[in-house]
């Protein structure tokens, strides 16, 4: 069976400008198993997609928090 792609939504405090967003979608979107990445810091919300065979969101949230920037789940995992 094939493992579908999930969508989480991570929340942030430390995006501030647009180079943030761009270096968080940066960093993410070298990660293996991660499909999309969408950063928006008037927001302060990163869209991720995921496979989860190859990932999981705690690896995710440990790159982020690598790169400088705090991270908090506010949606759970659901079928995209
Ligand atoms: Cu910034």
């Amino acid at each position: 069976m094939i493992q579908s792609v999930r969508f989480q939504v991570i929340g942030t405090q430390t995006m501030h400008c647009d180079g943030c967003a761009n270096a968080v979608q940066r960093a993410l979107s070298r990660l293996p198993g991660i499909h999309q990445v969408s950063a928006d810091y008037r927001t302060q919300r990163i869209d991720v997609r995921l496979e989860p065979a190859k990932t999981d969101i705690r690896t995710v949230q440990d790159k982020l928090e690598m790169v400088g920037y705090d991270t908090e789940v506010v949606a759970p995992a659901r079928q995209a």
